[in-house]
């Protein structure tokens, strides 16, 4: 299966850790909004379906994907925040501008993830069209931003397990 025909709600959810203590943040860039609300949306349920508690996620919005690192990195540094979900949408082609912003957000949450050590979950969609947005937006591809929680899911219960918890 190529990237291009993945289902992002489609996923292996054997030995999914328990997550009803866990903390987590959503962070949602308000550019292309009508689709990063389908992302949280998407995320926000994904979480809650797999035994997250309502009261232990947060949301923080920022103004555009470029401002989701620093965004995110605020929540990272919590203490009590295991994991952070950055959303956005960049939509190639309508501006050279993404290539720098894709680019330096992937590199910026790398690095906010390394220096907090937790998971900082990259659920930003670079789609070449807003018709592709959608289809990942929870249309025909499924949405990100269930992808981008799970992902979360997965890396927390693997911190865990590293650690011998
Ligand atoms: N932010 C996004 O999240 N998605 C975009 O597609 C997007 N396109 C942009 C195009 C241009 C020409 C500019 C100047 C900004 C764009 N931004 C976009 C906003 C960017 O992430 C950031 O919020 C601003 O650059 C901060 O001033």
């Amino acid at each position: 299966m190529s990237s291009a025909d993945k289902n992002l709600s489609v996923f292996n959810t054997t030995g999914l850790p328990d997550i009803s203590n866990k903390k987590f943040a959503i962070v949602v860039a308000e550019w292309n909004s009508e689709v990063t609300e389908k992302l949280f949306e998407g995320a926000y349920q994904t979480l809650i379906t797999y035994g997250a508690s309502e009261s232990n996620i947060e949301r923080g919005n920022v103004p555009g994907s470029f401002e989701l690192t620093l965004g995110a990195h605020w929540f990272a540094q919590r203490e009590d925040i295991d994991a952070v979900i950055a959303l956005g949408v960049v939509i190639q082609g309508e501006t050279k501008h993404n290539d720098y912003i894709n680019h330096a957000v992937a590199q910026g949450i790398t690095n906010i993830s390394i220096q907090n050590n937790k998971p900082v979950i990259f659920g930003v969609l670079t789609p070449n069209n807003m018709e592709q947005a959608i289809d990942r937006a929870g249309g025909a591809f499924g949405n990100k931003g269930d992808e981008a929680a799970m992902t979360a899911i997965k890396m927390v219960g693997l911190k865990d397990q590293v650690a011998g918890k």
